[in-house]
């Protein structure tokens, strides 16, 4: 089998996985392709399903069925070996009959970690670990960053203008990007498992900050704001639709208690941890807390205050600029705050993509 033929059918197991990505967590989202000797008959693909389970190796290889036997299976993270909620897949790769694992990644998750790939090994299966393993990191860096860190990767995500510029204290709104690179961040909010921004952005624009793309509207993920003080309106637009979507407010310890009753009544979440010295939402704090509640993958929409306050703490795991093109309105609050620009120093430039007028940048942690 050639090196060529791996990576291809990798490629396929790790998109399928991606198409899942804001939908299981607390779980990764794998994807698994059955194929033939020489990569030429693809049996079954399989990814895993929204809440987590089945796994990836299950789907694909109950649709495989008899088919499996003698055949390889590609998989973009190690099959796990533990007794969790389900049984472990490697004991289902065996019993398939499959004779070639290709495995992107290790699994860090202290339950598997090598074991997966050991028993497949000790069955007689031949198992190749680390093909696509730069591309299978990004995939899974959420479940990683939970598993590791025990919070979310946090992707930030901020517009600017040409000049720098993310808004206007003084004058209208900002419109710095266009429909196409709309539809790209809606996209990029369906493969989250959580929308994050500071109490700044809900005041200033009462954002929805739901997926309004044909066909993807289930895949709103859950909103969330920081807010130190309870300033949330409860008359805001994601308070009053968190029936819909939910909303978690993450709050101080001792935020009023009253403004509190009023969030729940609507249906939003509350959630308090510890001031930090200045008396604001400790963010190392709340994010361990997200994760405590699964959440693996965090998108914060800004505002710059946020973002800027996040990379102070170096809770950072990757950066998406949009640059408007053709931005209409002049700005005086700039995109990235200091404590941003030196973070920025540390990261690396992984790509750009077009968007209509407008330009994404993407960079991330190495
Ligand atoms: C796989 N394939 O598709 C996924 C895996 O609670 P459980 O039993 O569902 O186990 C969750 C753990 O299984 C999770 O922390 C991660 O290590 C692994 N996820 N493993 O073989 C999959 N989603
Ligand atoms: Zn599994």
């Amino acid at each position: 089998m050639s090196a060529g033929t791996d990576r291809r059918l990798m490629a396929l197991a790790l998109t399928l996985g991606e198409r899942n990505l804001g939908r299981t967590w607390p779980n990764p989202s794998v994807g698994a392709v059955v194929a033939d000797e020489d990569g030429s008959l693809i049996v079954a693909g399989g990814a895993t399903q929204p809440g987590g389970r089945p796994h990836a190796e299950r789907v694909a290889l109950a649709s495989a069925g008899e088919a499996a036997r003698g055949r390889t299976l590609y998989v973009s993270l190690e099959p796990c070996s533990h007794h969790g909620k389900s049984p472990p897949c490697s004991d289902a790769v065996i019993a398939s009959g499959i004779r070639r694992v290709v495995s992107a990644i290790e699994d860090p998750d202290d339950r598997v970690a090598g074991r997966g790939h050991a028993l497949l090994r000790a069955a007689g299966i031949s198992v190749e670990v680390g093909c696509l393993a730069d591309r299978a990191r990004r995939s899974h860096r959420g479940h990683m960053t939970r598993v590791t860190k025990g919070r979310p990767a946090v992707t930030v995500k901020l517009a600017r203008t040409t000049e720098g510029f993310a808004g206007s204290r003084s004058g209208p709104r900002l419109l710095i990007t266009g429909e196409d690179a709309r539809a790209r961040v809606h996209l990029m909010r369906a493969h989250a498992d959580a929308i994050m921004v500071g109490i700044g952005t809900i005041l200033a624009d009462d954002p929805f900050l739901d997926v309004r793309l044909p066909g993807l509207e289930s895949r709103s993920p859950i909103r969330i704001v920081i807010d130190s003080g309870l300033r949330t309106p409860v008359g805001s637009r994601i308070v009053g639709d968190s029936g819909r979507v939910p909303t978690w407010i993450v709050t101080t310890a001792g935020a009023s208690f009253e403004a509190e009753r009023a969030f729940v009544a609507s249906g939003a979440e509350v959630l308090r941890v510890e001031p930090d010295a200045a008396g604001r939402v400790d963010l190392g704090q709340a994010l361990q807390l997200l994760g405590a509640r699964g959440l693996t993958r965090v998108f914060c929409e800004g505002g710059p205050e946020l973002a800027n306050a996040l990379a102070r703490a170096d809770l950072i795991d990757e950066l998406t600029l949009a640059t408007g093109r053709s931005a209409r309105g002049q700005g005086d609050v700039p995109a990235l705050g200091p404590d941003l620009q030196d973070f920025m120093d540390g990261l690396r430039l992984v790509g750009d993509e077009g968007a209509g007028s407008d330009l994404f940048m993407f960079w991330e942690k190495p």
